[in-house]
């Protein structure tokens, strides 16, 4: 029994929340055993109980998993194991192969989503500042987001290019990544220009919405002048009106909405509310902070902003 397994073995007990199998190992989501040593890079029983306890709720991009240096293995992880147009959460861990540990001295940095249009052109997308520490206090896990303008096709390939610090070694990665189309009726993110600048807004939580009155949370996005630089959260702030419609249903509204507007985040908040299930048009007009529309806000055959998203419940 080499030191590894008698320290494992100590400390097993403090890990039962794990899956045992037939030895009484501890075996983490991908199979493997996790071992937890006095390896200061890496986590506590307690510390590994919290990662493992947060990344089974939510599912690997497998074609993303990278061994770095032949000794650490990095991971990407979505809510679906997919990245799809529009809103996407993402998390990483970076694991030591040798005992499938997680560890904790990481940082992402110049991460940016690049997409090759077959034309050529090279363009990023909306994205989060960092990929970092986020207040749930694990130390080990890493969060970030990506809002995608479009999605894989014939028509361009995206890539993510990044650069990774795994203690005191650092690689730059540029990893091809596969973008889904949503569905028909489903429009998380739209554009559009104030002046000469384009910005884009992104729905983070639309696939949680059901009948009734949802909190919506949503960025507004700035496109910069080198268009291969991911777009930020602006520092603009807005209003924006939303105006649900059903377009099945000769054009009908819903009341009781509330526009969105930014938190100390910058994350817009608003509410919609919805009388029926179905495919709904959030309308929207966005107003500057004198109350003056500057996109939006004209109206189609029905009396409807043309600037507008999709959800279907
Ligand atoms: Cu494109």
């Amino acid at each position: 029994m080499n030191l590894f397994k008698r320290l494992f073995l100590m400390l097993s007990a403090s890990l039962s929340l794990l899956s045992c199998n037939d030895n009484d190992d501890v075996v983490d989501q991908f199979g493997q055993e996790i071992l937890i040593t006095d390896d200061v890079d890496c986590c506590s029983a307690d510390e590994a109980r919290q990662v493992y306890e947060f990344i089974r709720k939510v599912k690997e991009i497998p074609s993303l998993t990278q061994d770095i240096d032949n000794k650490y293995r990095l991971r990407f992880f979505t809510p679906t194991g997919t990245l799809h147009t529009g809103y996407n959460d993402i998390y990483v861990v970076v694991t030591k192969i040798i005992s499938a540990n997680y560890v904790k001295d990481i940082e992402i940095s110049n991460f940016t989503p690049l997409m090759t249009m077959a034309s050529g052109k090279v363009h990023s997308t909306s994205t989060s500042k960092t990929i970092d520490k986020f207040d749930n206090g694990i130390l080990a896990v890493r969060h970030g987001w990506i809002s995608f303008v479009m999605n894989s096709s014939d028509n361009g390939s995206w890539d993510l290019d990044f650069d990774i610090r795994i203690l005191k070694s650092t690689q730059h990665l540029t990893l091809p990544i596969s973008v889904d189309a949503l569905p028909e009726g489903q429009k998380w993110i739209t554009s559009f220009k104030v002046g000469e600048q384009s910005y884009h807004i992104s729905l983070v939580n639309p696939a949680e919405w059901k009948v009734g009155s949802n909190n919506v949370s949503a960025y507004i996005t700035s496109v910069g002048t080198d268009m291969k630089k991911p777009y930020v959260v602006t520092d603009k702030s807005f209003t924006v009106d939303i105006t649900p419609s059903m377009p099945d249903m000769d054009y009908h509204s819903s009341p009781e909405g509330e526009p969105l507007t930014a938190d100390a985040n910058g994350i817009y908040k608003g509410v919609v509310n919805f009388t029926m299930t179905g495919l709904w048009r959030l309308h929207l007009t966005v107003k500057d902070n004198a109350g003056n529309i500057v996109a939006g806000g004209d109206e189609n055959d029905h009396g409807f902003s043309t600037l507008s998203l999709e959800v279907s419940l």
